[in-house]
């Protein structure tokens, strides 16, 4: 049976589980990393050598890395649905993916750090606002390239649309500023709508908020 190692709060491994979920795929999560701990184990080690989550395990077939779990689930068990038969959108949904883990999440993750993960006593104002000001441009960029198709790569839900949708959440949220961004909320509200998108990603996320020792 698949096994996928990670705590259901983080944004990295909920990437997966939502793609899991989608595909109707038997499998088994185990808690590990944030309060779970675990990471440094020779067990995880000797799965992921990174010592980092998620990582899976498909029948001796171990995977690490968010995206490329996502891409394997994908092409193994959504052959048609998640993973797309034409190579054009296949090849705009890797385009996106690519982007959202070199721009989009990597200056998302800054912000959800400085901000959240941080105590409040401690923030660092300018840099709060300069990564606030980032994420709007970024998301902006976003709302301008994506058309109007109610997916990334068109009529349907495909494995593109997983990394970049997985940040809404936190995103939309956040007690933070905002551009006005009218085609990714119609696109949120899509996924808030879909089953597996509200119990693997709309994880409350109030337990990851740091605050200072009494
Ligand atoms: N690029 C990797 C990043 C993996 C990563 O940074 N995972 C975080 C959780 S989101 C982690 O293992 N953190 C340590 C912990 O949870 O204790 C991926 O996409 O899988």
């Amino acid at each position: 049976m698949l096994k996928i190692w990670g705590r259901s709060n983080s944004i990295n491994v909920q990437k997966v589980m939502w793609a899991v979920s989608e595909l109707g795929v038997d499998h088994e999560r185990i808690d590990l990393g944030g309060n779970f701990g675990g990471l440094d184990t020779p067990e995880l080690l000797a799965r992921n050598p990174h010592g980092l989550i998620p990582v899976i395990d498909d029948n001796g077939i171990v995977i690490w890395e968010s995206h490329a779990i996502v891409r394997y689930l994908a092409a193994q068990y959504g052959d048609g649905s998640l993973w797309p038969s034409d190579p054009a959108a296949r090849s705009t949904a890797d385009m996106w993916m690519e982007w959202a883990q070199t721009v989009l999440q990597r200056d998302f993750i800054q912000l959800f750090w400085n901000l959240y993960r941080t105590p409040v006593e401690h923030h660092d104002h300018a840099l709060l606002a300069n990564l606030t000001t980032q994420c709007a441009t970024n998301f902006s960029h976003l709302e301008d390239l994506i058309g109007d198709s109610p997916y990334i790569s068109g009529q349907n839900l495909t494995y593109g649309d997983i990394p970049i949708a997985t940040q809404f959440y936190r995103y939309f949220t956040l007690d933070i500023e905002r551009p006005s961004l009218p085609r990714l909320e119609a696109w949120y509200s899509r996924m808030c709508e879909r089953t597996a998108y509200a119990e693997h990603v709309m994880v409350p996320y109030e337990d990851l908020r740091a605050r200072l020792a009494p």
